[in-house]
């Protein structure tokens, strides 16, 4: 047995001599490596549409699209100030571009989903074929390829930009390459990947566009509302979640994208949901209706706090937090997390209570 006061003063000089060889202990710091719980650093966060879209008109007004390159406003984390993050994982931004502007063409290795939030008649190249977005479409710009923005119409169009900018930044394997024009030639008719892909069907023959990413590269709304006008009218809500359904990747079954999970969920009026949470941190943009969405952190000094939202308005749901949504009017959501990437690494945990 030895009774001696633990030598801290010896210990702390032990540390400072093994430093310079880039060693130190872990007992120091075991129990942050390795959480009894996740430890979350991603807070609970509401960004309302009526508050955002001035700030959205006034950049609008003092930088064009060409200039910006992207003219997005992030959706920051006050979690992760100054790290361009809404979750640990994942970034988002608002993207607004005018009549006439020209986001120009570029490509990276970070996925890029699109979720049209507000406005019409503006559209997005993807790898040779162009696509016009209307609002509640969701829209796949897959890794390296090829991608710019513009818009015809007479309005401004804004929507949701969803990367894995974190997660490419994470394993340090970000590339990008600027297009030589602003705009790459359109090689494709509008519609060819859905016409060709989102039936139901698949050419037997042939090579699979973009790898791990659907082949759909736009999902649109009307087609998806249509889903869930139907399972609202014949379905039974899930307790938790409502009727929920995933974007998918026609090819595999799985997620769309490879490392971001995207879905709809709808909300019959006057639905309230049971409590859910999930490893993966959710973001919500809201489409239709109105709710309010209860996040709860359970862990010990845990708060909860709730977000009465309306379309437009956007919320982010940290990890293992739980959420449950009382929907006072028939509401619908679309959602993104990193689910795929937790799923494939086994990590992910999902649960609900009443
Ligand atoms: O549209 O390519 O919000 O590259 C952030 C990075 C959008 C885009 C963002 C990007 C883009």
């Amino acid at each position: 047995m030895n009774d001696r006061a633990p030598p801290q003063a010896e210990r702390a000089a032990l540390y400072e001599r093994m430093r310079p060889l880039g060693l130190t202990p872990l007992w120091e710091v075991l129990h942050a490596l390795v959480p009894l719980q996740p430890a979350v650093r991603t807070q609970p966060a509401h960004w309302r549409w009526d508050e955002v879209r001035p700030f959205l008109a006034e950049a609008g007004r003092l930088i064009s699209a060409e200039e910006a390159v992207r003219r997005v406003l992030i959706l920051e984390n006050p979690g992760w100030r100054g790290e361009s993050r809404i979750t640990s994982s994942l970034y988002a931004g608002l993207q607004l571009i005018l009549p006439g502007e020209v986001a120009p063409s570029h490509r990276h290795a970070q996925s890029a989903l699109r979720f049209v939030v507000d406005g019409r008649g503006a559209w997005t190249a993807v790898d040779g074929e162009r696509v016009t977005m209307e609002e509640g479409d969701f829209i796949i710009t897959p890794a390296m390829a090829w991608h710019e923005h513009g818009n015809d119409g007479g309005q401004p169009v804004t929507w949701l930009d969803g990367l894995d900018i974190p997660t490419v930044a994470f394993f340090e394997a970000g590339f990008a390459e600027n297009g030589s024009a602003a705009r790459q030639a359109v090689t494709r008719v509008e519609g060819d990947s859905l016409a060709r892909y989102g039936q139901g069907l698949l050419p037997v023959e042939g090579a699979r566009r973009f790898g791990a990413t659907s082949p759909i590269f736009s999902y649109p709304y009307a087609r998806s509302r249509e889903a869930l006008a139907h399972l609202l009218r014949h379905g039974e809500p899930e307790a938790a979640h409502g009727h929920r359904v995933r974007y998918v990747n026609p090819a595999t079954g799985g997620w769309a994208m490879p490392t971001i999970a995207t879905w709809l969920q709808a909300l019959p009026e006057r639905h309230a949901t049971q409590r859910s949470r999930s490893t993966a941190g959710r973001v919500y943009s809201v489409v239709e209706g109105r709710a309010r969405l209860t996040i709860a952190d359970d862990r010990p000094g845990g708060a909860s706090v709730g977000f009465d939202v309306g379309p437009r308005d956007h919320v982010v749901v940290p990890p293992w937090h739980w959420l449950s949504i009382d929907a006072e009017r028939e509401t619908v959501l679309f959602g993104f997390s990193d689910a795929p990437l937790q799923q494939a690494a086994g990590l992910l945990r999902e649960e609900t209570a009443a």
